[in-house]
């Protein structure tokens, strides 16, 4: 049951729950649309598929499994977390954004730059992920854009300091959050998955997708064909 004198985030318009940069779309993507993206997130995974990340240093498996895709995907293993062009497990390039999720960052990010990668997380019904901050992308200026799919979560966010008060909010199939400006830096996590929430997944469980910029525009590597066409403006 809801707790009628705290409204969730997600009884709130994203105008209303915009306090710093943080916005909520209950139920941006229909039915179909979400399992238009399951299909394409499918697709991601056959090519490029769930593996399990580990902490650094100690190398403990995290309860939460992952792949990517876009030309920079994130990694997590014993010498740290980055950013790399590659599966670390099949060594191959990640495969590409499919284009309802580009779709869904020129609509929702209000970034004049591309999404650079996007992080898919599975969520099995008992997996969980800790309050943390997000600070491996060297341009905090572009907002993280996320969308779930499958069971519902409660989902944890704080402010900028650990220690900070934090509020729960339940994530449902086809939300999306966008988180910039003052909330990009917020601590947040997965308190849990709420199994059974969400008939989507056949196996139960929970996606989660998010589309982030690594590098800042101005250093962003040129592809090659607008490498060459920029030596050609620079003669
Ligand atoms: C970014 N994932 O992968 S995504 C993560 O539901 C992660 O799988 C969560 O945190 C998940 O790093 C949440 C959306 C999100 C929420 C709050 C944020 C991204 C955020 C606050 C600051 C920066
Ligand atoms: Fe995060």
């Amino acid at each position: 049951m809801k707790n009628a004198n705290q409204p969730e985030f997600s009884d709130l318009s994203p105008a209303e729950a915009n306090g710093g940069g943080l916005r909520v779309y209950p139920g941006y993507l229909d039915r179909e649309r979400q399992h238009g993206l399951l299909m394409a997130v499918r697709q991601v995974l056959a090519a490029a598929p769930l593996y399990i990340p580990r902490m650094p240093k100690s190398g403990r498996p995290l309860t939460v499994r992952m792949s990517n895709c876009g030309p920079l995907g994130w990694v997590s293993d014993e010498r740290g977390y980055r950013y790399q062009t590659t599966h670390p497990e099949t060594g191959q390039p990640w495969p590409p954004i499919p284009d309802v999720l580009i779709a869904t960052w020129n609509e929702l990010a209000r970034y004049a730059h591309p999404p650079q990668a996007c992080l898919i997380n599975f969520y099995a019904p008992a997996a969980k992920m800790g309050l943390h901050q997000d600070r491996d992308e060297a341009d905090f200026a572009a907002p993280v854009v996320s969308l779930s799919l499958g069971d519902s979560c409660l989902f944890r966010i704080g402010g900028s300091r650990r220690g900070d008060a934090s509020r729960s909010l339940r994530l449902h199939s086809g939300d999306a959050v966008v988180l910039g400006g003052d909330s990009r830096l917020a601590f947040h996590g997965v308190d849990r998955i709420l199994p059974g929430t969400s008939r989507l997944l056949a196996e139960g469980g929970r996606f989660n997708l998010t589309l982030r910029r690594a590098t800042p525009p101005d250093i962003e590597p040129l592809r090659p064909r607008a490498a060459a066409a920029h030596r050609q403006e620079q003669r």
